[in-house]
């Protein structure tokens, strides 16, 4: 048996995913990255969105997974960190469900320092519902509702949560495994909101449009467009990146309060008092 299976409900398997689409990758770095921790299921509560991503891990993942609506897996997961704060919450969803229609959970998320780990899947438009225009794609890309380019210039999903106030935000490509792996497992040491940006690829909605309808060729192309991030040369990496470059790395790692201990701070300390 795959080493990976024990944390598979069962009859989940085949997936349903396309031929070449980037979760299954995804999926396998998770399983790998809570085995290399040795972290029992049971005290993981992982909290999915709609979407092609917001399946990456309900139904497949034999732990507690919520499957809740289009755009609020960070709202159900602020109640589950609230009531639960003990529990390691996760979110996985796609670029649509977090940034699209639940951007403003996620930066309120991200201000507030609550300890949730989101891992968006970044494959740069809403695959699940035929390939539509997301906040995520690029500049004159067709889509299904931009049949002639897209006029809108996207959302840089890891710049706009650092500035939000994340505790840690990486980005790395499905085409950087063991970088991904750990930053998963650095976002599950960390105790404040950790953010991982994981741009994937889409061969069928978004890779048929930009001619990248081969996932061998999808790959290649993260490999060529990926620039390495390094912090004491940011100004100068940011002033040469090109517009189809994909900037990758650790942006932020700092320590603030979590939300949850605040809050048992004000219940344990202040709960009593009165004016
Ligand atoms: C309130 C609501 N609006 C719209 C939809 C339709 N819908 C389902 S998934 C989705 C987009 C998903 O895109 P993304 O999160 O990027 O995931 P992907 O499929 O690309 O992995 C949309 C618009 C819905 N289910 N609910
Ligand atoms: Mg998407």
């Amino acid at each position: 048996m795959h080493p990976m299976m024990k944390y598979i409900r069962e009859g989940t398997l085949p997936t349903f995913y396309c031929p070449g689409c980037g979760i299954g990758t995804i999926q396998n770095l998770f399983f790998h990255a809570i085995d290399e921790l040795g972290r029992d299921p049971k005290t993981i509560g992982v909290v999915c969105g709609i979407g092609c991503s917001g399946l990456t891990l309900s139904p497949f993942f034999k732990a507690d997974t919520l499957h809740t609506t289009h755009g609020r897996p960070i709202a159900f997961a602020t109640g589950l960190k609230v009531a639960r704060p003990e529990m390691e919450v996760v979110v996985v969803s796609g670029d649509g469900d977090l940034a699209g229609i639940g951007g403003n959970h996620l930066i309120h998320a991200a201000r507030r320092n609550i300890g949730l780990k989101v891992f968006c899947v970044n494959n740069r438009i809403y695959g699940n519902t035929g390939g539509q225009v997301a906040p995520t794609t690029p500049y004159g890309v067709k889509t299904v509702t931009t049949p002639y380019g897209n006029p809108e210039y996207q959302f840089n999903l890891a710049e706009l949560v650092a500035a939000a106030g994340s505790c840690y935000v990486a980005r790395w490509t499905t085409d950087q495994p063991v970088a991904l792996l750990n930053s998963m497992k650095k976002a599950f040491r960390l105790r404040g909101f950790s953010f991982v940006e994981i741009v994937s690829q889409c061969p069928t909605q978004y890779g048929r449009r930009v001619g990248l309808e081969n996932p061998i060729q999808f790959l290649r192309y993260f490999r060529e467009k990926s620039v390495r991030y390094q912090p004491e040369k940011a100004e100068e990496i940011r002033k040469n990146l090109k517009e189809d470059e994909i900037l990758v790395g650790e942006f932020i790692h700092r320590e603030r309060k979590e939300l949850t201990e605040n809050l048992k701070w004000l219940i344990e300390e202040q709960g009593g008092k009165k004016e």
